[in-house]
């Protein structure tokens, strides 16, 4: 009798446990993210904070009924277990739970298609353009300068003396304005849409932007794109979220949100690639 009292207490304090640590996670999730600077951070937070809500809630249930069912179940000396199949008429509530799941899954990606064809593919035509350039273990950061337009890059003109590899001839390139990997800052215009044309020398890194909400992958050979609009200024940073070697951990820059005033000031101040390459 005691050892069953003790397996009681036992299984009440592993349920008082694993509530309290679904509790804690939500009140850490909704106090204690970062601020959210962009115009669609809301949004973003919030596809994430349901698919959450939605999966802890089955989470929670599927452990109850693993509890219950090792409770019910458990060794009794006179208990065989035996084979008895399954009826169709037992296979309903498999069913039913499985088109719960699937309509909650249809709803969520009607709502979820709104909000990525607003983040992926409606950039504004006015946006302020920056290229972002992975490579193990620092980013790239380049401005297209006063013509707006950036240079031709090619991977075979990259030497230590133009590491993206901008093509000199091209006279987009003359005044663009380029920040080595991790030798610069991410400046951007407030309430201002900026669109981020995200690249990688060398391996799959990730352009991870917390305070925005957002990612975007950097893959070799291609140019991925984000954008938002920075809806709050202040001093931020910016980290790469794709494991993509020892130096992962340290792969991440600054960010400053400025009014666009400031921040033209600022790139007028800073060298341009023509400067820089005689
Ligand atoms: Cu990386």
């Amino acid at each position: 009798m005691a050892k069953r009292r003790r397996g009681q207490v036992l299984s009440g304090v592993l349920i008082v446990i694993a509530l309290a640590t679904v509790a804690s996670a939500l009140w850490w999730i909704a106090h204690r993210l970062p601020d959210r600077i962009a115009d669609t951070a809301h949004e973003v937070e919030s596809l994430i904070l349901f698919v959450l809500a939605v999966a802890a809630v089955f989470l929670v249930a599927a452990h109850l009924y693993l509890a219950y069912a090792l409770w019910r179940f458990r060794h009794h000396p006179q208990r065989q277990s035996m084979f008895i199949g399954v009826t169709r008429k037992e296979w309903l509530p498999v069913l039913a739970i499985a088109a719960v799941l699937l309509a909650f899954d249809l709803t969520f990606d009607h709502r979820s298609n709104e909000v990525w064809a607003k983040v992926f593919l409606r950039v504004p035509e006015n946006a302020f353009r920056v290229e972002i350039t992975g490579e193990q273990f620092a980013w790239g950061i380049r401005y297209p300068g006063k013509d707006g337009e950036f240079g031709r890059t090619d991977l075979r003109l990259v030497s230590d003396s133009n590491p993206l590899g901008i093509d000199p001839n091209d006279p987009a390139s003359k005044d663009d304005i380029v920040f080595p990997a991790g030798q610069g800052e991410l400046h951007l215009p407030l309430n201002h849409p900026v669109v981020f044309l995200v690249r990688s020398k060398d391996v799959i890194h990730s352009f991870f932007v917390p305070f925005a909400r957002l990612k975007m992958d950097a893959v070799p050979g291609m140019t991925t794109r984000i954008w938002f609009t920075p809806t709050k200024a202040g001093t931020y940073e910016f980290a790469c979220a794709e494991l993509c070697g020892l130096g992962h951990y340290r792969m991440r820059g600054v960010l400053v949100v400025e009014p666009m005033e400031q921040l033209q000031k600022w790139l007028s101040e800073q060298q341009t690639f023509g400067e820089t390459m005689p």
